[in-house]
């Protein structure tokens, strides 16, 4: 057999064992936008592939929610200064809404047993991308001791919209966030032992004496560009094929 020929010979596996690469590489399902999506595409259930990483680090507590959601909490309300690293199923646009309390008195505004101001601090980063800055809007609800007076401290309070964390809630008068640095806030180690990279430090105009403060943010689309799809239709479709056996609970 001629080179020529074994060169073509080899060149048609080749090409063969790309395109059943290609085959197995395809994606389950519909593609992105089309999960949970009619248009008689069958939607696929999520993976936990398709779920992003959420770090969160707060000094010294926060709840967060997500598209009018509650997703997480800080289990620690003081110290030790914690991280807390959940897996969110993201859909976009996503609105960010967090409460943020500095862990002080509510009746002098002061912390460790009234002994000092104590300061705040908030920083968030999701795998998509997502990160806090001053692009986000923050407003606060509690502040003091007033005038750093702290021989007679007092604090003042603005009542919390009922429904501060919903997707159509209107914060357009509400100030952007001011940045802080690493310096300012001194996150203890867990800040460290978590990926932050490209998120900064925020809180209102004052770290120290703002003392609970809502932060609200919209995401139009993935920051890191990636196409997603969308399931947030999810509990209105069935998933997969129906259930076997009749009316009995589905399995998830
Ligand atoms: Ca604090
Ligand atoms: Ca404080």
């Amino acid at each position: 057999m001629s080179g020529r020929r074994w060169i073509g010979i080899l060149t048609g596996c080749f090409c063969i064992g790309l395109a059943i690469w290609a085959w197995g590489q395809r994606p389950e399902g519909p593609g992105p936008g089309g999960a949970g999506q009619g248009g008689g595409a069958k939607p696929r259930k999520p993976q936990m592939a398709d779920t992003i990483r959420a770090n969160v680090y707060a000094d010294n507590w926060f709840s967060l929610y997500i598209n009018g959601e509650l997703v997480a909490v800080d289990s620690i309300k003081f110290i030790p200064h914690n991280v807390i690293s959940v897996d969110l199923l993201p859909s976009y646009p996503m609105t960010i809404a967090v409460m943020a309390r500095d862990n002080a008195d509510p009746k002098t505004g002061m912390e460790y047993a009234n002994s000092q101001i104590g300061d705040g601090g908030f920083i968030l980063k999701f795998a998509d991308g997502t990160v806090t800055n001053s692009e986000w809007k923050a407003k606060k609800f509690s502040w003091g001791p007033i005038g750093r007076d702290t021989a007679n401290p007092r604090v003042e309070n603005l009542p919390i919209p009922e429904n501060w964390f919903a997707v159509d809630f209107d914060d357009r008068d509400w100030p952007r966030a001011k940045e802080y640095s690493e310096e300012q806030v001194a996150p203890k180690q867990p800040f460290y032992d978590h990926d932050f990279q490209g998120a900064k430090f925020i809180w209102s105009d004052d770290v120290e004496l703002d003392n609970t403060v809502l932060f609200r943010h919209r995401v139009a689309a993935p920051p890191d560009g990636k196409s997603r799809p969308d399931f947030s239709n999810l509990n209105n479709v069935v998933p997969d094929s129906p259930p076997k056996g009749g009316r009995g609970p589905k399995k998830k």
